[in-house]
């Protein structure tokens, strides 16, 4: 290629090192449309990358320049963002599943120069990015060329930007995470150097491919010389389909978010013992609730589980082994210390440093692997991008997270919840995931969510809980009398259900927002027996 090699760190570099050492191990097993499961070798996954930046190299783009990647976790998909990290153009992960509507809006903001989508998806034609083109394993087609452009770049720098990832914007507005090549090869750095994985390890892959837990995947599995098994949203369907598939790929070690065992603890979790090869599995995103985390411990007795704690704004924070067994009574998981290379530290209302055991404050994160800022929207970066709550005088920035901890007594953190599922009630602040911790403690209650609920000029408590088995049946009246002897009266929900399933996000996580609606109709959720609080 003409260009020169990006200078300094850069996500290729980082993520091809294995093709030089090991070309002919497989980097990706993945499934066809049939289900049958094919290798692709690092030497060929490498030059796949090769073929597709001549391509890109082609239209002439800029440094810079953006790509949005419309597609599933693949080889392919791999490639191509493994193509627009050399050539320095940002790229903008999408699944398939993206409504049009968002999808424009992304387009819109980061006003792309090419917009690739996975050979065998429909085209959009409202979505109006410059470019367009298909990718497949055959190669990347342009459809419509990018207008030209004078190149005002020539190199790659380690401070550009690798990609952006838009935030799931079930509250408020999606945010453009903007993260350099510097941050993302700084961070998997320091998860080789934590061995999160090793290079005879198959890690599946199982979050949609715009969601940064499915980049995890991909760079810690890659970075490692592991291989890589995305895992097809079909193959999730059901938990026979889910265990058959990482079973038959020789799976070690499995990312995915709490909801993604769900199914398969509530019906079929006997299904789990097939999965004599898995090591690991690594969850993120939200807190795994307790009762749930039990089953799987007990029904996978080889695996270690992780919980992986952060944003995407730092892509993660911190990799904490789940005691085993978990300690009786324990209701809130420890998320321990950051990993090699960064800090957290917990800061209380008055912006003072919790120095003491048994507090509770808001979690900063120190890294070099900070995103750069929200993409073209200074104020929202600023008000997370903070000065250093120790010693502001450097100047420098960390992270504020909007997530609170308590300090342990080896300065450990466990994770207490989010600064905005903390409420008011008349006056009294709660925290949801206390109400979801108590409600979790009752026999046969898996999962639980609580949310405050708009009701005659007024706001109440109502919780919805997941039983542990199809048939299993809710005594609210137990439930919320419970509920009344374990937390202070201005806490005790005024109603619980028990529900099938609690809705998720695209990403997989409870759906809040979408929650508290379905609490506020009386007829919202599918559930069966309703108590009241009166
Ligand atoms: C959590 C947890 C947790 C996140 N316990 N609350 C990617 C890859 C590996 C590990 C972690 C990631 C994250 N980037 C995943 C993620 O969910 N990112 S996010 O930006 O969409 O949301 C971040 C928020 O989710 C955090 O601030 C927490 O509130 C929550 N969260 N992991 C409890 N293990």
């Amino acid at each position: 290629m003409e260009r020169p090699d990006p200078s300094g760190d850069n996500l290729y570099r980082l993520l091809m090192g294995p093709a030089a050492v090991t070309p002919d191990k497989p980097a990706v097993v993945e499934a066809d449309a049939d289900g049958v499961l094919h290798e692709m070798s690092y030497r060929r996954l490498e030059g796949l990358a090769q073929e597709y930046a001549a391509v890109l190299d082609g239209l002439g783009l800029d440094v810079g320049d953006r790509v949005v990647i419309e597609a599933d976790t693949s080889a392919a998909a791999v490639a191509l963002l493994l193509a627009c990290s050399l050539l320095g153009l940002p790229f903008v992960t999408v699944s398939p599943q993206t409504p049009d509507t968002r999808l424009l809006s992304i387009v819109r903001s980061v006003e792309p120069a090419l917009h690739a989508r996975a050979e065998g998806l429909a085209r959009r034609e409202r979505v109006e990015a410059q470019g367009s083109a298909r990718f497949g394993p055959g190669g990347l087609v342009v459809e419509r060329p990018p207008a030209r452009r004078v190149r005002r770049r020539r190199s790659v720098l380690a401070t550009d930007t690798a990609y952006i990832v838009f935030t799931s914007g079930s509250t408020g507005r999606p945010k453009g995470v903007v993260m350099s090549h510097r941050a993302i090869v700084t961070f998997l750095r320091a998860m080789l150097q934590d061995a999160l994985a090793g290079s005879g390890d198959r890690v599946a892959s199982t979050s949609p491919l715009q969601f940064d837990f499915a980049l995890f995947g991909i760079g810690v599995a890659l970075s490692s010389g592991a291989t890589l098994v995305p895992v097809r949203r079909e193959d999730l369907s059901s938990p026979r389909r889910m265990i058959g598939f990482l079973r038959d790929a020789g799976v070690t070690q499995v990312h995915g978010v709490p909801s993604l065992w769900r199914p398969v603890l509530r019906h079929d979790a006997d299904l789990l013992k097939e999965l004599e090869r898995l090591r690991s599995v690594v969850f993120a995103g939200e807190e795994f609730p307790v009762p749930e985390l039990r089953r799987l411990q007990e029904m996978l007795p080889g695996a270690r589980i992780v919980n992986g704690y952060g944003a995407t704004e730092s892509m993660a924070a911190s990799f904490t082994d789940v005691p085993r067994p978990l300690p009786a009574g324990q209701e809130r998981l420890s998320i321990g210390h950051a990993h090699a290379g960064a800090e957290m530290t917990l800061v209380d209302e008055r912006g003072g440093v919790v120095t003491r055991p048994g507090l509770t404050g808001e979690i900063y994160l120190r890294s070099p692997a900070l995103f750069t800022g929200y993409w073209n929207d200074p104020e929202a970066t600023a008000a997370v991008l903070v000065d250093d709550p120790v010693d502001p005088r450097h100047g420098h920035k960390v992270l504020r997270t909007g997530d609170l901890a308590r300090l342990g007594p080896e300065g450990e953190l466990s994770f207490v919840g989010r600064c905005d599922f903390q409420v008011q009630i008349h006056g009294n602040r709660v925290e949801l995931g206390e109400i979801e911790g108590t409600l979790t403690r009752l026999p046969g209650v898996t999962a639980a969510a609580a949310a405050l609920v708009p009701r005659a000029g007024d706001h109440v408590l109502m919780a919805a809980v997941v039983l542990d088995g199809p048939t299993a049946e809710l005594d609210a009246g137990a439930a919320l009398a419970f509920c009344a002897r374990e937390l202070p009266a201005y806490m005790v929900p005024r109603s619980v259900r028990a529900v099938a399933e609690l809705p998720l996000t695209e990403n997989g996580k409870v759906d809040r927002a979408l929650l508290t609606q379905k609490l506020a109709s009386p007829r919202g959720t599918s559930d069966v027996r309703h108590a009241t609080n009166a």
